[in-house]
Parts: C-alpha cells; structure tokens; sequence
C-alpha cells in the first residue's frame, strides 16, 4: 500500500464537484485518510508550490489556490501515486485523455480540477505539509 496527497483545487469547490471526483477516486480504490477542508494563506500557497516559484505562471498560480476553499485528501492504495496520476490525466485538459478526471472538470491549464504528487518521495512531503502522522488511520 502507497499513500498520496490529492488537492481538490477552487475551481472544483466552487462548481460543487467535490462529491463527484470524491466518487470516483473511491470507485478506483483509493481509501481516504485524512481529510481536510482549507482556505490556502497565500504564505502556504507559495511553500506548497516552491518547486514552481521560477515559473512565469507561479504568481498566478498562487492567486488561484488561494482564491477559495480547498479539499485536501491524504489517500491509500497499491501503486498510489501513478494511479492517482493516471485517473487525473494531463495537466493540460485539452491534453488529458478522454474519462480522467481533468478531461472532464478542467477547464484550463491552470483551473485543472485537482492536485496529485507527482512522486513517491514528494507525497511524503506533501501529505506531512497538511497532516500529522496520526490524524491519517
Ligand atoms: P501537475 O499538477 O499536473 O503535477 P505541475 O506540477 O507541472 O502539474 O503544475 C502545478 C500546477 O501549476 C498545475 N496543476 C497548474 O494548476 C499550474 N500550471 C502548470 N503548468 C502551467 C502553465 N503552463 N500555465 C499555467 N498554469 C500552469
């Protein structure tokens, strides 16, 4: 078993599509953690995506995570990290195969419907930014 870190991003919450994309990340396996409902400080927003802070779109970027509410979910199943990446599809949603979950709720590159790690080693850092150990059971 693997853990992952998925952010249902502002665009999601304010659509009312948290349920939606909930269900099928539970239909795909995933058990759900933690879960925490969360309005980013543009403090955090700028800590969670440094690896990003030379990006021309890292200011924008920003400005959306922090726009709204957020859900965040710590989730477990086998081969956690490349499944989650797999049912969210492309980054780009005009790029993301036909049934992931961004071809169906993304709207724009940026307004992409959901966050997942993108390694083992970064859902470790991910999922200690918004849990403790302990609240994950
Ligand atoms: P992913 O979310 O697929 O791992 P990353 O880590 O490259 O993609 O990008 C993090 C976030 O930054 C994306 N989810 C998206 O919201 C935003 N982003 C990435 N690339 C662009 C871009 N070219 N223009 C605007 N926003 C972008």
């Amino acid at each position: 078993m693997q853990r992952t870190l998925t952010i249902l991003k502002p665009d999601t919450v304010a659509a009312h599509r948290c349920g939606a994309i909930i269900d099928r990340l539970e239909r795909e396996g995933f058990a759900i953690l933690g879960v925490r409902r969360l309005h980013l400080e543009r403090a955090q927003a700028e800590a969670f995506y440094a690896v990003h802070r030379e990006r021309p779109f890292f200011a924008s970027l920003v400005k959306f995570m922090t726009e709204g509410p957020v859900w965040v979910m710590a989730l477990e199943r086998d081969e956690a990290v490349a499944h989650l990446r797999a049912v969210m599809g492309a980054t780009d949603p005009a790029k993301a195969a036909p049934g992931t979950i961004r071809a169906d709720f993304a709207t724009s590159i940026e307004r992409n419907a959901i966050h997942g790690s993108d390694s083992p080693e970064n859902a470790a850092i991910e999922l200690a930014f918004f849990f403790t150990g302990s609240e994950l059971v």
